[in-house]
């Protein structure tokens, strides 16, 4: 009886020490909104990028890449104010088609990336 005890001990205590596996998607922060937004078209090019996490993403792991028609637009430093992530855009953008590329990750650290895209107008 006492060993019989003792092994379903050890077994609740394995259950609870199960380590959470990488693919709980529910530890995962997703992009809720951005600024520009998804597929919009903008009238002037943007001074920055915004973008908005359902949970307080990780700085030091975040990394956001703007290309447009030109190629690679220059970004500056990411500044985070709580879910919130902006990287000022230093680099000239003329009229066309952006891609938005992030680089992140939520508290288990774990990486998470998306992409997303808007189009400057060109001006009348
Ligand atoms: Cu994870």
């Amino acid at each position: 009886m006492k060993l019989l005890l003792t092994a379903s001990v050890v077994a609740a205590l394995a259950l609870v020490a199960l380590p959470q596996r990488g693919d709980s998607a529910a530890l995962h922060l997703r992009l809720t909104k951005s600024a520009p937004a998804d597929s919009s078209v903008v009238a002037t090019a943007p001074t920055e990028i915004k973008l908005w996490y359902s949970q307080k993403p990780q700085l030091r792991l975040s990394r956001v890449t703007l290309t447009g028609p030109s190629g690679e637009v220059t970004t500056g430093a990411i500044v985070q104010d709580s879910v919130m992530l902006r990287a000022p855009i230093t680099g000239t953008m003329t009229p066309g088609a952006y891609t938005v590329s992030w680089l992140t990750a939520s508290s288990d650290g774990h990486p998470i990336r998306g992409t997303f895209g808007f189009t400057v107008k060109p001006s009348e």
